[in-house]
Protein backbone atom coordinates (compact mmCIF):
# COMPACT_ATOMS: atom_id res chain seq x y z
CA UNK A 1 0.00 0.00 0.00
CA UNK A 2 1.56 3.44 -0.84
CA UNK A 3 2.18 6.30 1.86
CA UNK A 4 0.04 9.27 1.73
CA UNK A 5 2.16 12.27 1.65
CA UNK A 6 5.37 10.64 0.80
CA UNK A 7 7.66 9.59 -2.24
CA UNK A 8 5.16 6.84 -3.26
CA UNK A 9 5.56 5.96 -6.62
CA UNK A 10 5.14 7.71 -9.81
CA UNK A 11 2.88 5.40 -11.85
CA UNK A 12 0.45 3.00 -9.59
CA UNK A 13 1.73 -0.21 -11.52
CA UNK A 14 5.48 0.69 -10.03
CA UNK A 15 6.56 -1.16 -6.77
CA UNK A 16 5.26 0.76 -3.98
CA UNK A 17 7.70 2.62 -1.63
CA UNK A 18 7.32 1.00 1.94
CA UNK A 19 8.01 3.56 4.89
CA UNK A 20 6.68 3.52 8.26
CA UNK A 21 2.79 5.52 8.87
CA UNK A 22 2.84 8.68 11.20
CA UNK A 23 -0.21 7.52 13.61
CA UNK A 24 -2.32 10.04 12.03
CA UNK A 25 -1.55 8.35 8.59
CA UNK A 26 -2.18 5.31 10.03
CA UNK A 27 -5.62 6.44 10.91
CA UNK A 28 -6.36 8.09 7.60
CA UNK A 29 -5.15 5.02 5.16
CA UNK A 30 -7.66 2.75 8.16
CA UNK A 31 -10.62 5.24 6.63
CA UNK A 32 -9.50 5.18 3.16
CA UNK A 33 -9.41 1.83 3.10
CA UNK A 34 -12.67 1.21 4.78
CA UNK A 35 -14.31 4.26 2.50
CA UNK A 36 -13.25 2.12 -0.46
CA UNK A 37 -14.31 -1.62 0.77
CA UNK A 38 -17.72 -0.13 1.39
CA UNK A 39 -17.90 1.81 -1.76
CA UNK A 40 -18.41 4.68 -0.47
CA UNK A 41 -16.98 8.31 -1.63
CA UNK A 42 -13.60 9.76 -0.89
CA UNK A 43 -13.62 13.55 -0.34
CA UNK A 44 -11.39 16.28 -1.22
CA UNK A 45 -10.63 16.56 2.80
CA UNK A 46 -10.46 12.99 3.55
CA UNK A 47 -6.40 11.63 3.98
CA UNK A 48 -5.90 9.61 0.54
CA UNK A 49 -2.56 7.79 -0.69
CA UNK A 50 -0.69 10.17 -2.16
CA UNK A 51 -0.53 7.43 -5.46
CA UNK A 52 -4.39 7.85 -5.62
CA UNK A 53 -4.38 11.37 -5.67
CA UNK A 54 -1.76 11.61 -8.26
CA UNK A 55 -3.76 8.88 -10.20
CA UNK A 56 -6.80 10.85 -10.10
CA UNK A 57 -5.06 14.02 -11.05
CA UNK A 58 -3.90 11.94 -14.09
CA UNK A 59 -6.87 10.56 -15.52
CA UNK A 60 -9.14 13.57 -14.26
CA UNK A 61 -6.81 15.95 -16.29
CA UNK A 62 -5.84 14.37 -19.10
CA UNK A 63 -10.14 13.93 -18.96
CA UNK A 64 -10.19 18.17 -18.66
CA UNK A 65 -7.64 18.52 -22.19
CA UNK A 66 -9.40 16.29 -24.41
CA UNK A 67 -12.91 18.11 -23.83
CA UNK A 68 -11.08 21.91 -24.28
CA UNK A 69 -8.92 20.09 -27.31
CA UNK A 70 -12.11 18.25 -28.77
CA UNK A 71 -13.61 21.47 -29.30
CA UNK A 72 -11.71 21.78 -32.10
CA UNK A 73 -12.57 19.07 -34.25
CA UNK A 74 -16.23 20.36 -34.24
CA UNK A 75 -15.46 23.99 -34.12
CA UNK A 76 -14.61 23.44 -37.71
CA UNK A 77 -17.93 23.07 -39.14
CA UNK A 78 -19.82 25.81 -36.72
CA UNK A 79 -19.37 27.85 -39.82
CA UNK A 80 -20.36 25.70 -42.51
CA UNK A 81 -23.23 23.38 -40.66
CA UNK A 82 -25.61 23.47 -44.06
CA UNK A 83 -28.61 25.65 -41.56
CA UNK A 84 -29.28 27.87 -39.06
CA UNK A 85 -30.67 25.52 -36.63
CA UNK A 86 -27.38 22.81 -37.35
CA UNK A 87 -24.88 25.84 -36.85
CA UNK A 88 -27.07 26.60 -33.29
CA UNK A 89 -27.08 23.15 -32.22
CA UNK A 90 -23.06 22.05 -33.20
CA UNK A 91 -22.87 25.80 -31.26
CA UNK A 92 -24.28 24.54 -28.31
CA UNK A 93 -22.28 21.20 -28.24
CA UNK A 94 -18.97 22.55 -28.35
CA UNK A 95 -20.04 25.14 -25.58
CA UNK A 96 -21.06 21.75 -23.83
CA UNK A 97 -17.66 20.12 -23.90
CA UNK A 98 -15.90 23.52 -22.86
CA UNK A 99 -18.18 23.29 -19.74
CA UNK A 100 -16.98 19.73 -19.08
CA UNK A 101 -13.67 20.99 -19.51
CA UNK A 102 -14.25 23.89 -16.76
CA UNK A 103 -16.70 20.91 -14.48
CA UNK A 104 -13.17 18.54 -14.51
CA UNK A 105 -10.94 21.35 -13.94
CA UNK A 106 -12.44 22.17 -11.15
CA UNK A 107 -12.65 18.48 -9.83
CA UNK A 108 -9.00 18.45 -10.27
CA UNK A 109 -8.31 21.70 -8.11
CA UNK A 110 -10.41 19.70 -5.26
CA UNK A 111 -6.61 17.72 -5.17
CA UNK A 112 -4.73 20.24 -4.97
CA UNK A 113 -3.65 20.48 -8.75
CA UNK A 114 -3.75 24.09 -10.09
CA UNK A 115 -5.54 25.14 -13.18
CA UNK A 116 -3.06 27.04 -14.48
CA UNK A 117 -0.49 24.35 -13.71
CA UNK A 118 -2.75 21.99 -15.69
CA UNK A 119 -3.20 24.09 -18.86
CA UNK A 120 0.53 25.12 -18.59
CA UNK A 121 1.47 21.08 -19.41
CA UNK A 122 -0.77 21.05 -21.97
CA UNK A 123 0.23 23.88 -23.76
CA UNK A 124 3.81 22.59 -23.43
CA UNK A 125 2.61 19.26 -25.22
CA UNK A 126 3.64 17.80 -21.77
CA UNK A 127 -0.53 16.23 -21.07
CA UNK A 128 -2.11 14.06 -22.61
CA UNK A 129 -5.42 14.23 -24.48
CA UNK A 130 -7.55 12.09 -25.82
CA UNK A 131 -6.23 10.24 -29.02
CA UNK A 132 -9.09 10.78 -30.90
CA UNK A 133 -8.90 13.99 -31.34
CA UNK A 134 -5.70 14.20 -33.31
CA UNK A 135 -8.12 13.19 -36.36
CA UNK A 136 -9.04 15.73 -39.22
CA UNK A 137 -12.93 16.37 -39.45
CA UNK A 138 -13.24 16.46 -43.63
CA UNK A 139 -16.87 16.28 -44.16
CA UNK A 140 -19.94 17.68 -42.48
CA UNK A 141 -20.88 13.98 -42.30
CA UNK A 142 -17.73 13.49 -40.04
CA UNK A 143 -19.85 15.99 -37.27
CA UNK A 144 -22.75 13.17 -37.14
CA UNK A 145 -19.81 10.30 -36.79
CA UNK A 146 -18.43 11.74 -33.82
CA UNK A 147 -21.96 12.45 -32.29
CA UNK A 148 -22.94 9.07 -32.58
CA UNK A 149 -19.41 7.13 -32.13
CA UNK A 150 -17.23 10.10 -30.26
CA UNK A 151 -19.57 11.05 -27.93
CA UNK A 152 -21.37 7.40 -27.73
CA UNK A 153 -17.84 5.80 -26.80
CA UNK A 154 -17.63 8.32 -24.18
CA UNK A 155 -21.04 7.73 -22.61
CA UNK A 156 -19.80 3.99 -22.84
CA UNK A 157 -16.66 4.90 -20.92
CA UNK A 158 -18.53 7.68 -18.82
CA UNK A 159 -21.01 6.28 -17.13
CA UNK A 160 -19.32 3.90 -14.54
CA UNK A 161 -17.28 6.91 -14.10
CA UNK A 162 -20.43 7.89 -12.10
CA UNK A 163 -19.65 5.59 -9.79
CA UNK A 164 -15.97 6.72 -9.21
CA UNK A 165 -14.74 6.93 -5.76
CA UNK A 166 -13.65 10.17 -5.43
CA UNK A 167 -17.13 12.32 -5.09
CA UNK A 168 -15.98 15.87 -7.18
CA UNK A 169 -15.62 13.27 -10.15
CA UNK A 170 -18.45 10.90 -9.97
CA UNK A 171 -20.54 13.83 -9.48
CA UNK A 172 -19.12 15.99 -12.31
CA UNK A 173 -19.67 13.05 -14.64
CA UNK A 174 -23.77 12.62 -14.03
CA UNK A 175 -23.98 16.25 -15.53
CA UNK A 176 -21.43 15.39 -18.31
CA UNK A 177 -23.17 12.22 -19.25
CA UNK A 178 -26.63 13.79 -19.59
CA UNK A 179 -25.14 16.31 -21.88
CA UNK A 180 -23.10 13.33 -23.51
CA UNK A 181 -26.56 11.90 -24.12
CA UNK A 182 -27.81 14.74 -26.27
CA UNK A 183 -24.86 14.88 -28.17
CA UNK A 184 -25.03 11.12 -28.94
CA UNK A 185 -28.55 11.35 -30.30
CA UNK A 186 -28.13 14.74 -32.49
CA UNK A 187 -24.82 13.01 -34.30
CA UNK A 188 -27.17 9.88 -34.81
CA UNK A 189 -29.63 12.42 -36.25
CA UNK A 190 -27.30 14.15 -38.77
CA UNK A 191 -26.31 10.75 -39.80
CA UNK A 192 -29.99 9.64 -40.15
CA UNK A 193 -30.61 12.26 -42.27
CA UNK A 194 -27.82 12.24 -44.53
CA UNK A 195 -28.26 7.93 -45.05
CA UNK A 196 -31.75 8.57 -45.95
CA UNK A 197 -30.49 11.55 -48.22
CA UNK A 198 -29.35 11.63 -52.13
CA UNK A 199 -26.43 8.88 -52.89
CA UNK A 200 -23.83 11.41 -52.22
CA UNK A 201 -25.09 12.33 -48.72
CA UNK A 202 -25.58 8.21 -48.29
CA UNK A 203 -21.64 7.92 -49.16
CA UNK A 204 -20.46 10.81 -47.21
CA UNK A 205 -22.49 8.97 -44.41
CA UNK A 206 -20.26 5.80 -45.16
CA UNK A 207 -17.10 7.44 -45.41
CA UNK A 208 -17.52 9.07 -42.18
CA UNK A 209 -18.11 6.11 -40.40
CA UNK A 210 -15.29 3.90 -42.12
CA UNK A 211 -13.26 6.26 -40.86
CA UNK A 212 -14.04 6.98 -37.35
CA UNK A 213 -14.48 3.66 -36.11
CA UNK A 214 -11.15 2.21 -35.21
CA UNK A 215 -10.32 5.53 -33.55
CA UNK A 216 -13.09 5.57 -31.89
CA UNK A 217 -13.05 2.11 -30.01
CA UNK A 218 -9.24 3.35 -29.76
CA UNK A 219 -10.64 5.82 -27.16
CA UNK A 220 -11.40 3.13 -24.35
CA UNK A 221 -7.31 2.94 -24.23
CA UNK A 222 -4.69 -0.13 -24.83
CA UNK A 223 -5.68 -3.72 -24.70
CA UNK A 224 -6.31 -4.56 -21.11
CA UNK A 225 -2.47 -6.49 -21.31
CA UNK A 226 -1.13 -3.70 -22.41
CA UNK A 227 -2.74 -0.89 -19.52
CA UNK A 228 -0.53 -0.29 -16.52
CA UNK A 229 -3.02 1.84 -15.03
CA UNK A 230 -6.39 -0.55 -14.75
CA UNK A 231 -5.95 -2.92 -12.35
CA UNK A 232 -5.06 -0.34 -9.22
CA UNK A 233 -7.95 2.25 -10.85
CA UNK A 234 -9.86 -0.59 -10.65
CA UNK A 235 -9.11 -2.26 -7.03
CA UNK A 236 -9.27 1.90 -5.92
CA UNK A 237 -13.18 1.73 -7.72
CA UNK A 238 -11.80 4.84 -10.10
CA UNK A 239 -12.29 2.63 -13.17
CA UNK A 240 -15.26 0.05 -12.90
CA UNK A 241 -14.65 -1.87 -15.98
CA UNK A 242 -11.68 -2.60 -18.14
CA UNK A 243 -10.67 -0.74 -21.20
CA UNK A 244 -11.27 -4.26 -23.53
CA UNK A 245 -15.28 -4.71 -21.69
CA UNK A 246 -16.09 -1.53 -22.44
CA UNK A 247 -14.57 -1.16 -25.89
CA UNK A 248 -16.46 -5.17 -26.56
CA UNK A 249 -19.43 -3.24 -25.01
CA UNK A 250 -19.53 -0.08 -27.22
CA UNK A 251 -19.08 -2.37 -29.92
CA UNK A 252 -22.55 -3.90 -29.44
CA UNK A 253 -24.56 -0.56 -29.13
CA UNK A 254 -22.78 0.37 -32.72
CA UNK A 255 -23.49 -3.62 -34.20
CA UNK A 256 -27.51 -2.32 -33.00
CA UNK A 257 -27.55 1.27 -33.72
CA UNK A 258 -26.31 0.89 -37.27
CA UNK A 259 -28.73 -0.96 -38.80
CA UNK A 260 -31.29 1.80 -37.84
CA UNK A 261 -28.94 4.06 -40.06
CA UNK A 262 -28.84 1.65 -42.60
CA UNK A 263 -25.18 1.91 -43.23
CA UNK A 264 -22.16 -0.72 -42.63
CA UNK A 265 -19.13 -0.82 -39.88
CA UNK A 266 -15.95 -1.04 -41.75
CA UNK A 267 -15.43 -4.34 -39.65
CA UNK A 268 -16.50 -7.92 -41.04
CA UNK A 269 -15.37 -9.63 -37.85
CA UNK A 270 -18.08 -8.24 -35.61
CA UNK A 271 -20.27 -11.01 -34.47
CA UNK A 272 -21.67 -11.65 -30.62
CA UNK A 273 -20.13 -14.27 -28.71
CA UNK A 274 -22.66 -16.50 -27.46
CA UNK A 275 -20.50 -18.19 -24.79
CA UNK A 276 -18.15 -15.18 -23.84
CA UNK A 277 -21.30 -13.18 -24.25
CA UNK A 278 -18.92 -10.58 -25.56
CA UNK A 279 -18.87 -8.65 -28.58
CA UNK A 280 -15.86 -9.63 -30.70
CA UNK A 281 -14.13 -7.41 -33.52
CA UNK A 282 -11.64 -7.71 -36.33
CA UNK A 283 -7.81 -6.16 -34.75
CA UNK A 284 -7.28 -2.70 -34.21
CA UNK A 285 -4.03 -0.95 -35.48
CA UNK A 286 -2.50 -0.12 -31.96
CA UNK A 287 1.09 1.18 -33.87
CA UNK A 288 -1.11 3.88 -34.97
CA UNK A 289 -2.36 4.61 -31.38
CA UNK A 290 0.98 4.97 -30.19
CA UNK A 291 2.36 7.17 -32.89
CA UNK A 292 -0.82 9.16 -31.73
CA UNK A 293 -0.10 8.56 -28.27
CA UNK A 294 3.55 10.10 -29.42
CA UNK A 295 2.27 13.06 -30.54
CA UNK A 296 2.85 12.02 -34.30
CA UNK A 297 -0.97 11.58 -35.10
CA UNK A 298 -2.51 13.28 -38.54
CA UNK A 299 -3.60 16.78 -36.19
CA UNK A 300 -1.41 16.30 -33.23
CA UNK A 301 0.99 19.74 -34.12
CA UNK A 302 -2.41 21.58 -35.26
CA UNK A 303 -4.12 21.16 -32.30
CA UNK A 304 -1.77 21.99 -30.05
CA UNK A 305 -0.64 24.89 -31.90
CA UNK A 306 -4.53 26.46 -31.82
CA UNK A 307 -4.86 25.47 -28.32
CA UNK A 308 -1.53 27.59 -27.61
CA UNK A 309 -2.92 30.96 -29.58
CA UNK A 310 -5.91 30.63 -28.13
CA UNK A 311 -4.70 30.18 -24.46
CA UNK A 312 -2.23 33.14 -25.66
CA UNK A 313 -5.52 35.39 -26.77
CA UNK A 314 -7.14 35.03 -23.85
CA UNK A 315 -4.38 36.17 -21.76
CA UNK A 316 -5.99 39.69 -21.23
CA UNK A 317 -8.73 37.99 -20.48
CA UNK A 318 -7.50 36.01 -17.24
CA UNK A 319 -5.49 39.20 -16.62
CA UNK A 320 -9.04 41.13 -16.56
CA UNK A 321 -10.87 38.48 -14.31
CA UNK A 322 -8.15 37.90 -11.59
CA UNK A 323 -7.58 42.33 -11.17
CA UNK A 324 -11.64 42.18 -10.80
CA UNK A 325 -11.66 39.24 -8.06
CA UNK A 326 -8.35 41.22 -6.47
CA UNK A 327 -10.78 44.25 -6.51
CA UNK A 328 -13.78 42.43 -5.21
CA UNK A 329 -11.80 41.06 -2.50
CA UNK A 330 -10.59 44.28 -1.23
CA UNK A 331 -14.26 45.51 -1.06
CA UNK A 332 -15.15 42.60 0.65
CA UNK A 333 -12.56 42.93 3.44
CA UNK A 334 -12.86 46.82 3.46
CA UNK A 335 -16.94 45.59 4.00
CA UNK A 336 -15.94 43.16 6.68
CA UNK A 337 -13.41 45.47 8.77
CA UNK A 338 -16.18 48.34 8.54
CA UNK A 339 -18.91 45.84 9.95
CA UNK A 340 -16.50 45.26 12.98
CA UNK A 341 -15.49 48.52 13.79
CA UNK A 342 -19.72 49.43 13.50
N1 LIG B 1 -5.87 8.75 -25.79
O1 LIG B 1 -3.29 2.30 -18.40
P1 LIG B 1 -4.23 2.92 -19.36
C1 LIG B 1 -14.89 12.88 -24.95
C2 LIG B 1 -3.07 6.71 -22.04
S1 LIG B 1 -13.84 12.81 -23.61
C3 LIG B 1 -4.77 9.24 -25.18
O2 LIG B 1 -5.29 2.06 -19.93
P2 LIG B 1 -6.17 4.45 -17.89
C4 LIG B 1 -16.01 13.86 -24.90
C5 LIG B 1 -3.41 6.77 -20.56
O3 LIG B 1 -3.72 8.11 -20.17
C6 LIG B 1 -12.60 11.64 -24.08
N2 LIG B 1 -4.15 8.60 -24.17
O4 LIG B 1 -4.83 4.24 -18.71
C7 LIG B 1 -16.04 14.63 -26.13
C8 LIG B 1 -2.14 6.23 -19.97
O5 LIG B 1 -1.15 7.24 -19.97
P3 LIG B 1 -0.57 7.85 -18.59
C9 LIG B 1 -11.66 11.43 -22.98
C10 LIG B 1 -4.68 7.43 -23.79
O6 LIG B 1 -6.17 5.83 -17.38
C11 LIG B 1 -16.68 14.19 -27.27
C12 LIG B 1 -1.67 5.20 -20.99
O7 LIG B 1 -2.30 5.53 -22.21
N3 LIG B 1 -12.27 10.57 -22.00
O8 LIG B 1 -14.67 12.17 -25.84
C13 LIG B 1 -5.81 6.87 -24.36
O9 LIG B 1 -6.36 3.34 -16.92
C14 LIG B 1 -16.70 14.94 -28.42
C15 LIG B 1 -1.99 3.78 -20.58
O10 LIG B 1 -3.42 3.55 -20.57
C16 LIG B 1 -11.65 10.31 -20.84
O11 LIG B 1 -10.58 10.78 -20.56
C17 LIG B 1 -6.42 7.57 -25.42
N4 LIG B 1 -7.50 7.12 -26.06
O12 LIG B 1 -7.33 4.28 -18.97
C18 LIG B 1 -15.42 15.88 -26.16
C19 LIG B 1 -12.42 9.43 -19.89
N5 LIG B 1 -6.08 5.70 -23.77
O13 LIG B 1 -1.71 8.64 -18.00
C20 LIG B 1 -15.44 16.66 -27.33
C21 LIG B 1 -11.68 9.24 -18.59
C22 LIG B 1 -5.13 5.53 -22.82
O14 LIG B 1 -0.19 6.68 -17.73
C23 LIG B 1 -16.09 16.19 -28.46
N6 LIG B 1 -10.50 8.47 -18.73
N7 LIG B 1 -4.29 6.56 -22.85
O15 LIG B 1 0.56 8.70 -19.03
C24 LIG B 1 -10.48 7.11 -18.68
O16 LIG B 1 -11.49 6.46 -18.55
C25 LIG B 1 -9.13 6.42 -18.73
O17 LIG B 1 -8.15 7.38 -18.41
C26 LIG B 1 -8.83 5.79 -20.12
C27 LIG B 1 -7.41 5.18 -20.07
C28 LIG B 1 -9.82 4.68 -20.41
C29 LIG B 1 -8.87 6.80 -21.24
Amino acid sequence: MQQGGRSAPRNAAEAPVVEALSAEDAAGLENFDRIIAKDSRVEPRDWMPEAYRRSLVRQISQHAHSEIIGMQPEANWITRAPSLKRKSILMAKVQDEAGHGLYLYSAAETLGTTRDDMMDALVAGKARYSSIFNYPTVTWADMGAIGWMVDGAAICNQVPLCRASYGPYGRAMVRVCKEESFHQRQGFEILLELANGTPEQRAMAQDAVNRWYAPSLMMFGPPDDDSPNSKQSMAWNIKRFSNDELRSRFVGMLAEQVKVLGLELPDDQVRFDADTKKWEYGPLDWEEFKEVLAGRGPCNAQRLERRRSAHEDGAWVREAAAAYAEKQAAQHTAANAQKAAA
